[in-house]
């Protein structure tokens, strides 16, 4: 078989016979020099037959499942032992799998899968090659959810389980991070004029999502403002009025973050500005969406996406958040104010349980926290299923749930003495919690 070298085809022909991008097949010629088209005298590139046999071969091995840098190896391996492989691959099938090259699966289901395995394994240039494959063969917005997104989510699963030290999972979520952040200070500039301002309420120090959204944005042409972790309330309203936005987005991933994101929505609801907001709390718990005074997202990024859309073009109505009982008022009040003196309390009568002053320390920071951000947030309910979070990690780290159960019993304890009755519903609480946990 022979395939005609004569220069023929220009570079739109190319591009339409082979599907390839024109940034794509000239990153090749430069990195590669494969093809190597012949120039018109105007400098046009000219492309033979055997230049677009070239690129297909070379785009076949990358949806076998090489990196491309693995494909022009191959290309130049065979033709240097004298094989023409385009003859080679014409006769032989898979011409990846009969060189012996390791052919790996490259669904998204199966490049998260490696990219994880690398991770765990601390190895950075397989997971960043798994990445570069992954973004090679599919759209961007794609890879950043299914392969990113949910590995993160599942990197956390492994470390809740104790699959995975928090060694793995920083590693994993800093390979991450650092993909969107050179993903976003890469994006175009924006093509529309809206502003839109995204950030983590206080005590918020999920990014992933957040810079997702962000990148997901820019990439649609919108001028997005990242603040990232952890941003006070405090002047909240000033910055939102120096930069002109259109939105602001918060996103909390935990009950208490979200009691942070419902006092900053609360600090702007006085201006003409809509609030949108999402994250893993608010699936779990859809009731806490009606007490933010703004639009809940969806329970999804992507979701999120023609949400803000609807949003900058005005067409939501603005949110009656719903406000909580006077009961829950007197409680979280009386809770504010009386905190220091409950949990100096339950120190003193935690002294002779078997636990650490440190394991103590977090146990009662996060507790209250949670105390506090559930009556905000209209439900002490929402507290247990943090508990059951605790329960299960204090399980996998094999301690016995009867120190939880006086915990709840100390706990409830130093609550009557400080805040009798406004205290009721914290109290009732603890009390059915201290049951369960025996
Ligand atoms: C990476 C990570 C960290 C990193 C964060 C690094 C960074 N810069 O982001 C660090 C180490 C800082 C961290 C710290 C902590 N973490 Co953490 N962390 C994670 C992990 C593994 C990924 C976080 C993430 O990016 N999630 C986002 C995506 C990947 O999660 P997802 O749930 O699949 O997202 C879906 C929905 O929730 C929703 N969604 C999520 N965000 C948004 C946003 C919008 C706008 C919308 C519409 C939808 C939406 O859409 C997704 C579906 O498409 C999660 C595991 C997990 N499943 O999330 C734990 C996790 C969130 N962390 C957890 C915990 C407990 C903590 C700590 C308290 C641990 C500790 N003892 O110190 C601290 C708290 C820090 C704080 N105050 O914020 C728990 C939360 C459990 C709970 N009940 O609150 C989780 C769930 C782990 C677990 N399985 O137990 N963490």
């Amino acid at each position: 078989m022979s395939i005609s070298k004569s220069p023929a085809y220009n570079l739109k022909a190319v591009l339409k016979e082979t599907g390839i991008s024109a940034d794509t097949l000239r990153a090749w010629e430069r990195r590669y020099g494969l093809p190597l088209p012949q120039r018109t005298s105007g400098g046009h590139r000219l492309y033979s037959e055997h230049d677009i046999q070239t690129i297909k071969w070379l785009m076949a091995r990358q949806s076998e499942g090489l990196s491309i840098s693995r494909a022009v190896d191959m290309w130049n391996e065979q033709n240097t032992s004298g094989l023409d492989p385009l003859v080679a691959s014409a006769t032989k099938g898979t011409p990846a799998a009969s060189a012996g090259y390791r052919v790996p699966e490259t669904s998204l289901d199966a490049l998260r899968k490696q990219w994880l395995e690398a991770c765990l394994n601390f190895n950075e240039t397989e997971a960043e090659e798994v990445l570069n494959q992954a973004f090679a063969m599919y759209p961007v917005e794609k890879v950043c959810t299914d392969v990113l997104q949910r590995g993160m989510s599942e990197v956390g699963e492994y470390w809740y389980e104790n699959r995975a030290s928090v060694q793995q999972e920083h590693f994993a979520s800093a390979l991450a991070m650092r993909r969107l952040d050179t993903l976003l200070s890469a994006s175009p500039k924006p093509t529309r004029n809206q502003t839109v301002l995204v950030g983590c309420p206080s005590s918020e120090w999920h990014t992933f999502t957040p810079l997702l959204l962000a990148l997901l944005l820019r990439r649609r042409g919108l001028n997005v403002i990242y603040l990232g972790a952890n941003v006070p309330a405090e002047r909240f309203e000033e910055t939102v009025a120096a930069v002109h936005a259109g939105l602001v987005i918060l996103v909390a991933q935990t009950l208490t973050s979200a009691a942070a994101l419902h006092s900053t929505a609360q600090s702007l609801s006085g201006m003409n500005i809509p609030v949108g907001f999402g994250g893993r709390i608010f699936n779990l718990h859809p009731s806490i969406i009606d007490y933010v005074p703004g639009h809940h997202l969806g329970g999804s990024v992507e979701e999120a996406l023609d949400q803000v859309d609807a949003l900058l073009k005005g067409s939501r109505p603005k949110v009656q958040a719903r406000a909580i009982s006077e009961e829950y008022q007197r409680a979280l009040a009386s809770f504010n104010s009386q905190r220091l003196h409950i949990e100096s309390s339950i120190k003193e009568m935690a002294q002779l349980l078997p636990v650490s002053a440190e394991g103590l320390n977090t146990g009662i920071h996060f507790l209250g926290d949670n105390i506090a951000a559930a009556l905000q947030l209209g439900d002490m309910a929402h507290v247990s299923a943090e508990l059951d979070w605790l329960k299960t990690l204090m399980q996998s780290h094999r301690r016995p749930a009867s120190e939880l159960a006086e915990f709840m019993q100390n706990y409830s304890h130093a609550v009557d003495k400080h805040i009798n009755g406004a205290g009721a519903p914290i109290k009732a609480w603890l009390q059915a919690q201290a049951q369960l946990s025996v």
